[in-house]
């Protein structure tokens, strides 16, 4: 049997067919699972659509801007309606504005500070919530998360602080609700080629840096996080929470 056979899940942060949050809903769609998506905004909403479209029409479509909170009382309302109840949550989001990410750390602004923040960390928390009281059967929250926030990353600054943020509420969160049987962890995912690394200055000599480096000396594939949300997902991984797994060809481990 699929091992997220019977499974209901919800996928924060597809904007397009690279978006690792694509990677792992391919993932959890194949192992069984029916599968509701959100989208940031109007911009996004056909990508998203045509993505969603290919699982059938029983998946499920919702706007969701994670920094609104009628919004995130939205999406879950409608899932509740829909599923009836909740086992999967992926959060796969995050924004720093873009000058945030290119000058000095020392010059970052508390509205970028605080932007990167909410939406990147706080956001976990606020999903979280709104999903706890669909899981009653107990539950697997999964986050996308970055070395950044435990190394010095050049240009990664404050996204690297919400990150250290996101692992922490990913503690925290574990604690939480870990009587209820609701597991959450973070994923440590290499650089990946996604919207989101696009135009970062240096990308493509980051992915030489880990193929040089790295103990697999090459970069992740996007399956390969679909195959790790997927564990995590399943009922194999019911004694993992509160953790950060790598997948990352095994760079995290490196001293030089
Ligand atoms: P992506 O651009 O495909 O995904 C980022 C998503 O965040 C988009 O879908 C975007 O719509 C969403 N988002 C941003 N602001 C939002 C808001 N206010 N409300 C709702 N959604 C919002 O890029 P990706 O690389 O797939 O990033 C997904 C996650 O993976 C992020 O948390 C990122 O930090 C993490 N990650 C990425 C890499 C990498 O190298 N690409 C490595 C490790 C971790
Ligand atoms: O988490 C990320 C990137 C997230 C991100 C990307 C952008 C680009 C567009 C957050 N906010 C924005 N804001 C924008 O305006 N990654 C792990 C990918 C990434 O981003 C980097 C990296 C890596 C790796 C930025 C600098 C250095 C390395």
């Amino acid at each position: 049997m699929s091992s997220l056979a019977g499974k209901f899940g919800i996928v924060f942060g597809v904007a397009n067919k690279r978006s690792i949050a694509w990677a792992i809903a391919q993932a959890w769609h194949a192992a069984g699972a029916r599968l509701a998506f959100t989208y940031q905004g109007d911009r996004l909403k056909e990508n998203v659509e045509e993505l969603a479209g290919t699982f059938g029409a029983e998946t499920l479509l919702l706007p969701c801007d994670v920094t609104r909170d009628d919004q995130i009382d939205a999406v879950f309302a409608a899932v509740k309606q829909s599923f009836g109840r909740l086992d999967l949550l992926l959060h796969s989001v995050a924004f720093a504005p873009r000058e945030a990410l290119e000058g000095d750390f020392l010059s970052t602004s508390r509205e970028a500070f605080r932007v990167a923040h909410d939406v990147s960390a706080y956001s976990l928390i606020a999903l979280s919530r709104g999903a706890a009281p669909l899981m009653t059967a107990g539950g697997s929250i999964v986050a996308m998360t970055y070395y950044g926030a435990e190394k010095v990353i050049p240009h990664y600054n404050v996204m690297g602080v919400a990150k250290a943020s996101l692992e922490a509420s990913t503690r925290y969160l574990a604690h939480s609700l870990g009587p209820k049987k609701i597991r959450v962890n973070c994923i440590s995912a290499g650089p990946m080629n996604t919207l989101a690394a696009r135009g970062i200055a240096g990308f493509t000599d980051m992915l030489k840096h880990y193929e040089a480096h790295a103990p697999l000396k090459r970069n992740v594939m996007p399956e390969e996080l679909g195959t790790t949300g997927t564990f995590l997902a399943s009922d194999g991984a019911a004694a993992i929470t509160g953790q950060v797994l790598y997948v990352d060809c095994g760079y995290q481990i490196m001293g030089m």
